[in-house]
């Protein structure tokens, strides 16, 4: 049986949509964020060393890390649906997706969060200008530019075909509604961007998506 070791308003939401899509039957077990830090609690890490969530577990094997955890999942107990056949056109784009999510399109919303929470983190008065300064200027130099062009960039992506990798839904759509879902939370999908909004409410809008949250519990992510 697939456990998925779940932390609250985080990226294992998107496995416990994939295992619904492809109606795997699943045990979810619940860790919940240290409400001051945000991290992850301690017994995570007697899972995987990282204590990063998603990780799943699925007999003997533990597989961490939401790309690998994706692409398992969907070999495994897809038979043939959610991943084009190789050597496609759909492929290659099916393989760049899943890569992308995480390796390009995460770092800048990740570092967003962070400085964002430098601006308004508690710390002595006679700091706080020089705190407020440079995170300022951070984001503004570099932060906001880069996720304006990555998401310019999708959005022209997503011109060409309603889903990631073609004209179906693949799990390179799964792995590609976190950081869709993260930059509307953080403010990065205003104006501009219709394809992402219309993207992110076709998925909101598909059974197994509904489904998933009922199993997951409460999903707002961190902003
Ligand atoms: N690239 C990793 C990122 C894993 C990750 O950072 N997960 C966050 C949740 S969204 C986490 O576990 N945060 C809590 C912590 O770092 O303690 C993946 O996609 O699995």
């Amino acid at each position: 049986m697939v456990v998925v070791h779940h932390l609250n308003n985080s990226r294992s939401q998107r496995i416990l949509w994939l295992l619904e899509e492809l109606g795997v039957e699943y045990e979810v077990k619940r860790y919940e964020r240290d409400p001051a830090t945000m991290l992850a609690p301690p017994s995570l890490r007697a899972v995987h060393p990282l204590g990063k969530s998603p990780v799943i577990t699925d007999g003997e094997l533990t597989i961490a890390e939401s790309g690998p955890i994706v692409e398992y999942l969907a070999e495994r107990y897809g038979n043939g649906r959610l991943v084009p056949p190789a050597g496609t056109p759909e492929r290659r784009r099916y393989t760049y997706w899943m890569h992308y999510a995480e390796g390009s399109a995460m770092p800048p919303l990740l570092l967003k969060l962070v400085f964002d929470r430098v601006e308004t983190a508690p710390m002595p008065f006679f700091i706080k200008p020089v705190a407020r300064a440079i995170a300022g200027r951070a984001k503004s130099s570099f932060i906001e530019p880069q996720i304006r062009l990555h998401l310019d960039f999708i959005e022209s992506e997503l011109g060409k075909s309603n889903w990631f990798a073609g004209n179906d839904l693949t799990a390179a759509d799964v792995q590609m509604s976190f950081p869709l879902e993260a930059a509307a939370a953080r403010g990065g999908l205003a104006a501009g961007h219709p394809k992402l909004t219309a993207f992110l409410e076709r998925i909101h809008a598909r059974p197994a998506y509904q489904r998933a949250l009922e199993r997951g519990g409460p999903y707002e992510l961190l902003r």
